[in-house]
């Protein structure tokens, strides 16, 4: 008896706290399906994405443990998706634990934990600030650096 396990979201910069999360629920199941959120539905959920929707799909398609990837367009088409695919559990970060109880007559619900201290939040955060220190910031550190040098050897 298959056992389709799916999940939703944007992947954006995608990194290990993605990975850990799509491992977990790859364990889930016997086949992994990820419904990778479209640019246009992005924008909806208020959310600026870094990479274009084509580009995190294929990430996304080439992990070894997910075997199909599906735009996610809305927020309506989860209990079609659940249908289609003839799902047995979806999983997601429990952040949005409570979200999607009712999905619960149709499959089994799961909400991981979160992987602490990475977000992609924090990654475009951390990008800011390295792309922030100006060439001109960097020659004077230099230059201090050298007056230093010759001060106290
Ligand atoms: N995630 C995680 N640990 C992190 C960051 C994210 O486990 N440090 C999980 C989230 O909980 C989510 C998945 O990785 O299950 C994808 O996260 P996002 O790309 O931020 O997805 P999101 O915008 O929450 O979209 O219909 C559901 C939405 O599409 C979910």
């Amino acid at each position: 008896m298959s056992r389709p396990v799916i999940t939703y979201g944007t992947f954006d910069m995608f990194h290990i706290g993605h990975l850990n999360l799509l491992r977990r629920i790859a364990s889930l199941g016997d086949r992994l399906i990820v419904a990778v959120s479209t640019d246009e539905f992005n924008a909806g959920k208020g959310k600026r994405t870094l990479i274009p929707f084509e580009q995190r799909a294929e990430i996304v398609r080439s992990i070894r443990f997910v075997d199909e990837v599906i735009p996610e367009t809305n927020w309506e088409q989860k209990i079609d998706d659940v249908k289609r695919y003839a799902v047995s559990t979806f999983a997601i970060g429990d952040d949005w634990k409570g979200h999607f109880d009712f999905l619960t007559p149709h499959c089994k619900v799961v909400y991981l934990p979160r992987t602490e201290g990475v977000s992609t939040t924090e990654l475009k955060r951390s990008l800011n600030r390295f792309s922030s220190v100006s060439r001109e910031d960097v020659l004077h550190a230099f230059d201090v650096l050298e007056q230093l040098r010759k001060d106290f050897g």
